[in-house]
Parts: C-alpha cells; sequence; structure tokens
C-alpha cells in the first residue's frame, strides 16, 4: 500500500518507519485466530511465532505477547522424540525445532523444555556423509545443517555431533560462481547462502570460503530500485535484504552495497495503514517480511530498531547473556 499517512506525503518523510504500526500489526497478528491468514499460516506456525516475538524485541516491545501461553505452545508441540512441530498434532521438523529454541532463549526459558530430547533428535537427523536430514522423511538440505549447528550451540551441545563432517558436506555445497545450493552442485542462492555462511561463522570455519568471490556475488544482487534479488534474472523482495545483508555482515562486507538505497527501498514496503512490511511496495505485508524487513534495518544501523545478530537472526543482547560469539570477519 502507498504510503497515506499525511505526515509522509512529501517525498522526504517517507523515510520514516513506523514503528507503532508495526507493533500493533503484530500483535493483531498473533491474536486474530479466526482469520484466514492465521488458519493458512498453521503448517508454518511456530516459525511464525518467532518471527513475532523477534520483531518486537526489535521494536523493543517484546512485553506486548503473552510469554506463558507461547511456552505452554512450544511445550505441546515437542514429541516423544524430542523434536519440535509447526503447530499441535503436526510432525515435528528441525526448522520448527529451531524456531522453539530461538524463542526459548529469547525468554531466557530453556528449562521449560526437555533439552537432552532436543539434541538427541538433531543428533539423529546426521547422515554418514555429514549433512542434516530436516525431519523422518529424509530430504537433504544446507537448510537443515545450519538449523542443527544453530540449534546445538544456543543449547551449549555442538559437540554432541560430528562437526568435521557436517563442514565437509556444507562446504561441498560451494559453486564455481563463489555461492551455495541446497546440496553439491545445486544453483547458488542468496537464502542458501545465508545458512552456509551462518553455518561456518557457528562452526568458526569462515576461513575456508573465498569471501571476495562470494562478496562480489552478493553484492551483485543490488537492483537500481536499491532493493536486493536471491539470484540472478529475479525480482527485488525485502526478505532478501536480510538473506543478503547478513551474509555481507558475517563476511565484513557490509559497505560493498549501497545502505542507503536498500533502507528507501525497504521503507518503501511498509504498509502505513495497517502496519507490517510486504515483499515489493504496494503487496500485503506479512510477519515474515516484516521481521526481515526490520532485521535488515537493523544490520544498516536504523536508530530506532535494537540490534540483531546476523548469524542467528535473534536480538544480540541475547547472545550476549548466552556468552555465544559465532565468528565474522572483521571489515
Ligand atoms: C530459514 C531456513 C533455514 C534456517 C533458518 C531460516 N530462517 C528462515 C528461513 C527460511 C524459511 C524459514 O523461515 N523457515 O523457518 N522460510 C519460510 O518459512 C518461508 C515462509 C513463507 C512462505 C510463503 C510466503 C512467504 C514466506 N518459506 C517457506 C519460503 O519458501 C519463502 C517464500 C518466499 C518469501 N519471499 C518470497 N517467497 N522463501 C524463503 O524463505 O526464501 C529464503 C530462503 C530459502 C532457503 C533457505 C533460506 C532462506
Ligand atoms: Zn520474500
Amino acid at each position: 500500500m502507498d504510503c497515506s499517512n499525511t505526515s509522509c506525503q512529501t517525498k522526504k518523510k517517507c523515510d520514516e518507519l513506523h514503528s507503532a504500526k508495526h507493533v500493533q500489526y503484530i500483535i493483531d497478528h498473533g491474536n486474530n485466530q479466526e482469520d484466514f491468514e492465521y488458519c493458512m499460516t498453521q503448517f508454518l506456525r511456530m516459525s511464525g511465532v518467532y518471527w513475532g516475538v523477534t520483531a518486537l524485541e526489535l521494536l523493543n516491545e517484546i512485553s506486548n505477547l503473552n510469554k506463558e501461553s507461547i511456552i505452554k505452545f512450544i511445550k505441546e508441540c515437542q514429541s516423544k522424540d524430542g523434536g519440535i512441530s509447526a503447530s499441535k498434532g503436526h510432525d515435528p521438523h528441525i526448522l520448527y525445532t529451531l524456531s522453539a529454541v530461538q524463542i526459548l532463549c529469547i525468554y531466557d526459558s530453556l528449562d521449560e523444555i526437555d533439552v537432552d530430547s532436543i539434541v538427541k533428535y538433531v543428533a539423529s537427523l546426521q547422515q554418514p556423509d555429514g549433512s542434516f536430514f530436516g525431519d523422518k522423511w529424509g530430504e537433504v538440505d544446507t537448510r537443515f545443517s545450519f538449523c542443527a549447528v544453530a540449534i546445538l550451540t544456543l543449547l551449549k551441545r555442538l559437540h554432541c555431533i560430528n562437526v568435521p563432517k557436517a563442514v565437509e558436506f556444507v562446504l561441498s555445497c560451494c559453486n564455481s560462481d563463489g555461492g551455495f545450493g541446497s546440496k553439491p552442485n545445486a544453483e547458488s542462492h542468496a537464502g542458501l547462502i545465508y545458512c552456509c555462511v551462518g553455518f561456518l561463522s557457528i562452526t568458526k570455519q569462515l576461513h575456508r570460503l573465498d569471501s571476495e568471490k562470494l562478496a562480489w556475488w552478493l553484492c551483485e544482487r543490488q537492483l537500481s530500485n536499491g532493493g536486493l534479488n536471491g539470484r540472478p534474472e529475479k525480482l527485488s523482495d525485502v526478505c532478501y535484504s536480510w538473506w543478503v545483508l547478513a551474509s555481507l555482515s558475517i563476511l565484513g562486507r557490509l559497505h560493498w552495497i549501497d545502505g542507503e538505497k536498500l533502507k528507501e527501498f525497504i521503507l518503501s514496503c511498509q504498509d502505513s495503514e495497517v502496519g507490517g512490511f510486504s515483499d515489493r511496495s504496494g503487496n500485503l505485508p506479512d510477519v515474515f517480511h516484516t521481521i526481515f524487513g526490520l532485521g535488515a534495518l537493523s544490520l544498516l544501523g536504523h536508530p530506532n530498531l535494537s540490534k540483531i545478530n546476523p548469524t542467528f537472526c535473534m536480538p544480540q543482547y541475547v547472545l550476549d547473556r548466552l556468552n555465544i560469539n559465532p565468528q565474522t570477519i572483521c571489515a
């Protein structure tokens, strides 16, 4: 939706962040359980809660959510094998297990859940070649390698898997363009590059990258409208601001893109009426593009947002509290 806010009529004022609207958007989204969108997103609800909690935390408004009911929801989603699902009664998956652990860390509530069983679940998904299944159905993807090391690091149990094997698998997914795909020889994609760079940041193996070549590929994602795309020939999309910027930030090369133009692009994707961000200007907002839009603005140093950690996509102070320091390359 275009900026119809009267204070925003002049072009200059459109670089405002509509913080109060975004807070309201996230709270309403979590409460309106009759909502069509709420029903449609049942299959990724746990991640939805993580996006909402993290977004409110960036806006310094976390007290607006009901911590007890969120923790109760997480407990209801843990299955006997230790894994956690998107919604009660669904099959567990490593993606939602990560979201749940991230929420528990933000709330400083890891003692509320059976950590040992989560560790067992994650370790059971590792394959002899070092890769990870996402769940019992056996799909392999570098996303799941990232989830595994992120979960175990947050739980202080990274030693419970074969880390060197896991590293070899992720490195085997590196392409000649410097990027990474979902498995060996699969096409480079900014989302998967984030997962692989994040994985190497957590396992402290960034020196094994051709970071110069990779950063070139990443900064070529910026288009003339200031926005970033996820692959060559694709349209820009707010969520790619996060995947690309977080990767460049870990690689110490955030300044290789035009931050001012990107900031303008992201802010133009706010819905100034109902709040939230959409993938591109004029489309409907959703919580997914809201967290990744805010996350990118935080990396760009927006003064009204708290600092986000590029590897974990969690508030920096939470990682400081846990004394977790993923590796980055100094700019
Ligand atoms: C992720 C993956 C691994 C580890 C950490 C991660 N953090 C975020 C992700 C990506 C993943 C996710 O959050 N899982 O918990 N993505 C999604 O949940 C989205 C949800 C969605 C569906 C439909 C519309 C908007 C959002 N998802 C399943 C996607 O496929 C989105 C769809 C999309 C968003 N914008 C345009 N299309 N795509 C996406 O997440 O791409 C980025 C990506 C791809 C692969 C790996 C990592 C990131
Ligand atoms: Zn998107």
